[in-house]
């Protein structure tokens, strides 16, 4: 048996994403800004597609969606982005984030840090969310832009995203969330929640890879980085990626019409696994169940390395994740199990099982069952355990 439990990493895209995005590579394969037939009838599939976009976040008429080829490359451009509109200049000299985000998000912010500019990287609670009052205080006139994660990746825990943007409009300071976790596990809403920039990519949601999006807020346009041809409105150039395009459309069509399948059924298998792994002894998961996206378990199982637990998973057919960097000789250690203040061997322990729309109930069984063999297998001979197989050498 073959099981995918590694959803946060990617996911299989929709058979009807795929049905959706094929005549765009061999049939109507026209460049869009060609002024021939070829280009322009990719037209109407890039216009639903754009309203797909647009009705699944509730975006404004006036607001932009701009399509990018990831969520790193969204990240990248409102941080970097932020720094030539309101640093630079010398207007503010100062973002905030938190210890917890994607590394798009801490590397974008530590090169700008090369730059001279102030970084706060907010910690986080046990749980791994911030505490509000220290996001307030920390706000000064300084301060250019807010930038705080929706979902994240390793624990799956949510993160107050409408208090944020209430404290955010109240000190006037810009706001972008990473939401790359969130579209298609909760309901995403810009309007409801006061956010400038919120960037995702298709592929975590059942979408292609190499293509992501940057919702921009409607008076809040930000410097393009990509200069040439001048598609999207001049905000990012470069030939649009058609069949990538109607293929996030279709994938976030589908993604809000499973959000109550996500929230039931999901969330169901993703209980019953948590539930039957924290019978092990000595194990806890990161996070409250309600305050998590249904599909997200993040499980410490003490005296197990996770990289080992993966190695029993992987020859039994099951993708599953660390979550962590994995550096060619020495195993790093979970950075989030870290921030939410967990002993450096705990941290070694961190097992993430991230679910889909397309698990079943059956891989769920089969992984209960190997997941406890291992445990079984591994906690004999874990005291001088020392790993290092091949495969996770290989850094792809
Ligand atoms: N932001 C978050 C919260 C993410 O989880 C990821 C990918 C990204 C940004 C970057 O997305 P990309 O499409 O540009 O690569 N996260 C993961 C993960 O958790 N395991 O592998 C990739």
């Amino acid at each position: 048996m073959r099981v995918y439990l590694d959803n946060n990493a990617t996911t299989i895209v929709d058979p009807y994403v795929f049905e959706t995005m094929a005549p765009y590579f061999c049939e109507m394969y026209g460049n869009p800004n060609s002024l021939h037939e070829f280009g322009s009838e990719t037209h109407p599939a890039l216009r639903c597609a754009m309203d797909q976009l647009y009705t699944g976040i509730n975006a404004n008429d006036n607001d932009d969606i701009v399509v990018t080829s990831c969520a790193t490359e969204s990240i990248n451009w409102v941080i970097k982005g932020i720094y030539f509109d309101h640093i630079f200049n010398g207007d503010k000299n100062h973002i905030i984030t938190t210890e917890v985000e994607h590394p798009a998000v801490i590397q974008a912010c530590r090169f700008l840090e090369t730059l001279g500019v102030k970084v706060t990287y907010l910690p986080v609670n046990s749980d791994g969310i911030i505490e509000l009052d220290t996001l307030r205080e920390s706000i000064t006139q300084e301060t250019a832009l807010v930038s705080i994660m929706w979902a994240n990746n390793e624990t799956g825990m949510i993160f107050p995203i409408e208090e944020i943007g209430k404290i955010c409009k109240e000190k006037d300071v810009l706001f972008h969330t990473d939401a790359t976790q969130a579209i298609g596990k909760v309901p995403v809403d810009v309007q409801k929640t006061n956010i400038d920039y919120l960037s995702f990519s298709a592929h975590k949601f059942h979408g292609p890879k190499g293509v992501g999006a940057l919702y921009i807020k409607e008076d809040k346009i930000i410097t393009s980085l990509l200069s040439g041809g001048e598609q999207m409105s001049g905000l990012r150039s470069g030939t649009l990626n058609v069949p990538g395009i109607v293929g996030m459309g279709k994938a976030m069509e589908l993604a809000v019409e499973n959000l109550d399948f996500e929230k039931s059924n999901v969330m169901k298998l993703r209980d019953r696994l948590e539930d039957e792994l924290l019978k092990i002894p000595d194990t806890f998961v990161v996070g409250t169940k309600k305050q998590r996206t249904p599909n997200t378990i993040l499980i410490s199982i003490k005296g197990i390395e996770g990289e080992a637990m993966l190695w029993d998973l992987n020859k039994a057919g099951i993708a599953a994740s660390t979550g962590s960097a994995c550096a060619s000789e020495a195993l790093e250690s979970n950075p989030v199990m870290e921030a939410i203040g967990a002993e450096a061997d705990l941290a070694h322990t961190a097992l993430r099982l991230s679910l889909s729309r397309f698990t079943t109930n059956e891989e769920i069984d089969y992984t209960i069952d190997i997941i406890n063999k291992a445990v079984k297998r591994l906690r004999a001979i874990s005291s001088t355990y020392s790993y290092a197989p091949d495969w996770h050498n290989s850094k792809l």
